[in-house]
């Protein structure tokens, strides 16, 4: 470290950001990245966006990590601009999506303040990223943003974090900003190929299921291949949802609720399974069974990156390990399709499911029925459209019934699956395809938890709309009390008048009154540039008997 000469540490962390092609740093700056912060006013490359915040920063910057494979960046203060990091640093690591938080630190060597706001931040990060380091000297800043780009980056995604302290970021170097390398996933091994073609030709029913590490680029191209050679049918899991064209005629459905739908028995009568890009952060849609207990499971072959984390329920019994959609292409060109596959069984599931939802959706009661609901927005939304969730049980209604048509145009978190990220994962979904219409779909829990990024939304000029599922509830846990038996109680509270709250943030605001009104609403918003916000009431009396018995019932007759 030498002060006379060289350059400012701030500086040169900006240019290492810059060498990485970073394009915007999401964040809520404190006195302890004011140095950061100047050097960011120079850069000609990086915008800062403020947020009102530190997670709706964190959400922007991992959603944006989501749809670019590139790692989104945000920046907070120490103590509790960093402890408001640690939701969206869970969000990005559970979820799979790349990002690097930064965050300021009082002076390491010399402090004055005694611990005021000081906590172990590093240490706090710890166990919910991939990475977690304090820059103590300057001149070893390349390497180590070098190394948080990349681990964030590599199979499986996921969130970093840096400590840049006060006294580092004023300190001078002669250091240089390290080059990214290049770099590719080693493919699969030819033999463990053949043993999963060999399984898959000696089935008599075999099945793809899509899941979360499938959701990359290249993936889905290759698996349509694969099903187009084959015609070997296909569902997803939540995070799976759109990697394959889901109207594709050996579509069998979405895997949202944990059992008994009808993709679940479509499973049930398959004997080989290959799982794709299965990631354990979420429940596989079918049970192994292990020798003895009721006869033999199905055969289930694990594609993916990296070789199955053992579970109580995941236990597969081959494995083609290496870059996802390299394996399966080289699948596909060593399948013969057999001439003894049976899938009609499986596709007689997906249509009586099909008839089941059809049945639902036609039903214009108000407030607004869930599965009309799902009909109306997917009626409304472009094939490239992006519906970005938060949670609440509107989730399961989306997922099982919205027909996904491209890859990350339903975003749903069904990894930390936290409330409050449906605004913010719009907003970044609009900066990154400015060109392409984007809605945010939130409970009234889940908006009022970042409702703050309204005003981030309209400064920032972007156009989305927000549709807001009104039932002055909780609903998911309303529905979950409710199948557990116990009475409707604790879960209910008033909202705000929503139309003048989005008005009060200069946004536009609208109230549903009835469901030729809201078709009306969701074409009108979605035509018109700015944000919307369009506050839905919806009935949600039928969830329990519907997606609890129902379904269930149904599923099981045929
Ligand atoms: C941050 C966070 N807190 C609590 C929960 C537990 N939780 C899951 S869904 C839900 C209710 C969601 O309510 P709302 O957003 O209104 O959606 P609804 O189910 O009513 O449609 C709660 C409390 C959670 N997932 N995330
Ligand atoms: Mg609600």
């Amino acid at each position: 470290m030498a002060d006379s000469g060289g350059k400012k540490a701030s500086d040169l962390f900006i240019e290492c950001l810059e060498e990485e092609g970073c394009e915007y740093v999401f964040g809520v700056p404190g006195e302890e990245n004011l140095d950061f912060l100047d050097s960011l006013s120079r850069s000609t490359k990086i915008k800062l966006i403020l947020t009102r915040h530190e997670q709706g920063a964190g959400f922007m910057a991992a959603t944006y990590g989501r749809h670019t494979g590139k790692t989104g960046v945000c920046l907070a203060t120490l103590g509790p601009g960093a402890t408001n990091f640690v939701t969206a640093a869970a969000y990005a690591t559970l979820g799979g999506m790349p990002m690097l938080m930064i965050t300021g630190q009082k002076p390491i060597k010399k402090s004055k303040q005694g611990r005021f706001q000081i906590l172990d931040v590093v240490a706090m990060m710890g166990p919910i990223t991939k990475y977690a380091h304090q820059m103590a000297s300057a001149d070893n800043i390349p390497s180590r943003v070098r190394e948080a780009f990349r681990l964030a980056e590599e199979e499986k995604p996921g969130a970093t974090h840096i400590e840049l302290p006060e006294d580092i970021a004023d300190e001078h170097t002669h250091a240089v900003p390290l080059k990214r390398s290049l770099v590719r996933r080693p493919n699969a091994d030819a033999k463990s190929v053949r043993q999963a073609v060999k399984a898959l030709e000696a089935a008599k029913a075999p099945v793809l299921v899509i899941g979360a590490g499938a959701n990359r680029t290249m993936t889905g191209r290759m698996l349509l291949q694969f099903v187009e050679k084959t015609g070997i049918p296909f569902l997803t899991t939540q995070l799976g949802k759109g990697v394959i064209d889901e109207r594709h005629p050996r579509f069998l459905g979405c895997a949202a609720l944990s059992a008994g739908d009808f993709c679940h028995r479509a499973i049930e009568a398959s004997d080989c399974i290959v799982n794709v890009g299965h990631d354990v952060i979420e429940k596989p849609p079918f049970f192994m069974r292990n020798e003895g207990e009721e006869g033999p499971g199905p055969t289930v072959i694990h594609v993916s990156t990296k070789s199955a984390e053992v579970d109580p329920v995941y236990f597969p019994h081959v494995e083609v390990i290496g870059d996802i959609a390299n394996a399966i292409w080289q699948m596909k060109e060593d399948i013969v399709p057999s001439g003894a596959w049976k899938f009609e069984g499986m596709l007689a599931y997906r249509r009586a499911e099909l008839e089941h939802t059809a049945s639902l959706a036609a039903d214009e009661r108000f407030p607004i029925f869930p599965p009309h609901l799902v009909e109306q927005v997917r009626e409304a939304m472009p094939d490239d459209g992006i519906i970005c969730l938060d949670n609440g049980v509107y989730k399961i209604w989306f997922a099982r019934g919205y027909t996904a048509c491209r890859s990350n145009t339903v975003l749903l978190d069904n990894a930390l699956a936290s409330m409050g990220a449906g605004l913010p994962s719009a907003m970044a979904s609009a900066m990154v395809y400015p060109g392409r219409k984007v809605m945010a779909i939130c409970g009234d829990g889940g908006f009022m938890m970042n409702s703050q990024e309204m005003e981030t939304a309209v400064r920032l000029g972007l156009n989305i709309t927000v549709l807001i599922l009104n039932d002055n509830s909780y609903g998911m846990i309303r529905w979950k009390q409710a199948n557990m038996g116990f009475k409707d109680w604790g879960l209910t509270y008033n909202n705000p008048d929503f139309v003048k709250y989005a008005e009060a943030y200069g946004a536009n605001g609208y109230r549903v009154e009835s469901a030729a009104h809201l078709r009306e609403l969701l074409k009108q918003c979605l035509d018109a540039p700015g944000v919307h916000l369009i506050d839905c009431p919806v009935d949600y009396s039928e969830n329990d008997q519907i997606l609890n018995k129902d379904i269930k019932a149904l599923s099981k007759a045929l």
